[in-house]
């Protein structure tokens, strides 16, 4: 297991659109194994492989208060049950320190297969469907700063970008 570097907006590695898993196998566990490590060393509520730059469909999420309620979903598929919208404060690891208010379907179903290559499927909503739907967003290359205004947009780039070189 192995806490893995985490990139950073305005990365164009994050634009990357990820591969579904052709089968589930023990080096698909190690990659969710990572994931699950990397994301409560963070901590957040959920992670994307893409994140870690990895570009398969592979994703982990845990919602609980107690951090005892792992979710994986590999190849995962969305139905909006309702095109109702609600709104959340998003953040995301990958564009630290900041915040923005979003707004998504709140009731989703989600088909996907675990870490044992079994197909599942459960609806979703509150927390865990803002999660899951920020998460998919990710393997398709997409970030919550894309859905707010270029100019809120652009200030958070070009914060983020003096804070990489500061590091640097
Ligand atoms: O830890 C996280 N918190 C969070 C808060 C509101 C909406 C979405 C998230 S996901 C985020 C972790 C992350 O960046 N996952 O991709
Ligand atoms: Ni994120």
């Amino acid at each position: 297991m192995a806490v893995l570097d985490i990139l950073e907006f305005p990365d164009p590695r994050l634009r990357t659109r990820a591969e579904p898993v052709a089968a589930v196998t023990d080096a698909t566990r190690a990659l969710v194994d990572d994931l699950f490590e990397t994301m409560y060393a963070a901590p957040g509520i959920g992670l994307a492989a893409t994140q870690v730059n990895v570009h398969q469909r592979v994703l982990v999420i845990d919602v609980s208060q107690d951090r005892s309620e792992p979710l994986v979903f590999i190849n995962p598929e969305v139905t909006v049950l309702n095109p109702e919208l609600g709104e959340y404060d998003e953040g995301c690891l990958s564009v630290p320190g900041f915040y923005e208010t979003v707004q998504r379907p709140r009731r989703i179903s989600v088909t996907a297969l675990d870490r044992n290559g079994d197909a599942f499927s459960r609806e979703l909503d509150g927390l865990l469907a803002v999660c899951l739907q920020h998460e998919i967003d990710h393997l398709d290359g997409k970030l919550f700063v894309d859905y707010i205004s270029p100019v809120k947009r652009q200030r958070i780039r070009k914060k983020l970008q003096k804070e990489q070189r500061r590091q640097a």
